[in-house]
């Protein structure tokens, strides 16, 4: 039988705004950067995808549009069988040591995959969550993602505040740079979203300053809000094994204490909590390494870093085969990539955390439904066929001008806080 064949494949970067959260590597800047993918069929079906914003990512999707246009969206192993004839070699790629997975390939497979589901569903009439298997849950809960930052809304506002902002969208501008701030934007999230659960992004403060805000959550919470911290690696295994032990017992996980598996294993050796990583075990190649060494007890996938949603689904089962747990991680983003995730999410019998997002960082959409909406920090599986959701191709432009007049071409955290503090290094291991 004659499939449907895609004839356009359209690549659109966009710059959305982002206030000024701090981690291990710097600050973020005004605009976080995401490309969407639209591939549409000769009978004029749309598939839509969000991918991290990177202009060599963005050449490289260029470069695989000749590669794909005239291909059958259901065929998606023919077609990573002729990306990787066509880029294989990026395959060898290291993630880097930024907190995000820089690997392109991961990324390419990701857009491809995401929108060629989407178009699938539509054609069925199904949710891509039921081509990945079907429904666990009909919602997926997410956890409050709080973030030590600087004063400021970012987008045209940088540092500077909206006066006539309310509720969440006036909390999300303030300042949180110590224990009681974050505190103050724990609740401020929590009231709006609903969330159960929270995560503090680490790696910014000394390591003392940190563990007293765990602390200092635990005691405005109570034991029922599981917490987990993340300090992106930069401690020494020492350093973990010494500021770990005050947490012992206070978190659900400790994500990616220290670098590397071996640094990981020796600490996961040392302490008594789970602990996670989206840093250590990043790819299938490291999952042995990962299981012989024991370096985490839990995964963060992330469909963008992991090459697609099938690929995410498919590490749910290598994590349950290993004993292993799973949980997802998130960089800014907007709802078309926080959809893909609850489709995903709800196909995963063993994905039972709830869900990393940044996306109450974020104001602007590209959908037409406009901002997502979360009810008891939670989002519902979408019914409707495909991922369930529609480009609103207005605000798409709008955002894509954002692009072109925010003279940013990639994440570059560091470079940003060089702006604030000219003497500012990127240490892999700081403390
Ligand atoms: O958004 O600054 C950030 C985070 O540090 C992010 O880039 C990380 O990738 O959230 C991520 C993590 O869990 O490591
Ligand atoms: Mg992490």
């Amino acid at each position: 039988m004659e499939g449907p064949k895609i004839k356009e494949f359209r690549v659109v970067p966009i710059a959305v705004t982002d206030p000024p959260l701090l981690n291990s590597v710097g600050v973020h800047a005004p605009y976080a950067l995401r490309t969407i993918i639209e591939l549409i069929t000769n009978d004029h079906i749309s598939g839509i995808s969000e991918i991290p914003g990177n202009i060599e990512i963005n050449a490289l999707l260029e470069e695989s549009r000749e590669v794909i246009l005239g291909l059958d969206p259901f065929q998606l192993n023919m077609m990573r069988e002729k990306i990787f004839d066509r880029f294989g070699a990026l395959e060898t790629e290291r993630r880097g040591d930024d907190p995000w997975d820089s690997r392109k390939l991961v990324h390419v497979y990701s857009a491809i995959e995401v929108a060629c589901l989407d178009i699938q569903g539509k054609i069925c009439g199904r949710p891509v969550v039921d081509l990945l298997g079907g429904r666990c849950r009909e919602s997926v809960p997410f956890n409050a993602y709080l973030f030590y930052k600087y004063k400021g809304a970012g987008g045209a506002l940088g540092y500077e505040v909206d006066p006539d902002a309310t509720g969440w969208d006036s909390a999300r501008q303030e300042a949180a740079e110590n224990s009681e701030e974050i505190v103050v934007q724990a609740r401020a999230m929590m009231k709006e979203f609903g969330f159960k659960a929270i995560k503090l992004k680490g790696g910014v403060f000394p390591p003392q300053e940190e563990v007293d805000a765990i602390l200092r959550l635990r005691e405005s919470f109570g034991p029922n809000i599981p917490l987990r911290f993340d300090p992106n690696g930069v401690w020494a295994v020492e350093t973990a094994i010494a500021y770990g032990k005050q947490m012992e017992g206070i978190l659900e996980y400790l994500e990616d204490p220290t670098r590397g598996q071996k640094g990981m294993s020796d600490v996961n050796r040392a302490l008594n909590i789970p602990l996670a990583t989206n840093m250590c075990t990043t790819s299938f190649d490291d999952i042995p390494a990962g299981v012989r060494l024991w370096s985490e007890d839990i995964i963060l996938s992330d469909h963008h870093f992991w090459g697609g949603l099938r690929e995410s689904v498919s590490l749910g089962k290598v994590c349950q085969t290993f004993g292993k747990g799973l949980s997802m991680h998130s960089n800014s983003h907007l709802g078309i990539s926080l959809i893909a995730m609850v489709h995903m999410a709800a196909a995963i019998p063993n994905l039972t955390f709830d869900l990393d997002t940044h996306y109450p960082w974020q104001s602007d959409e590209v959908i037409t439904c406009g901002r997502v909406e979360f009810e008891e920090g939670q989002v519902a599986v979408p019914r409707e066929p495909g991922l369930g959701i529609t480009l609103d191709h207005a605000a798409l432009e709008k955002l894509h001008l954002n692009f072109k007049h925010c003279n940013l071409t990639s994440r570059d955290d560091t470079a940003e806080m060089k702006k604030i503090d000219p003497t500012w290094e990127f240490k892999a291991i700081r403390w």
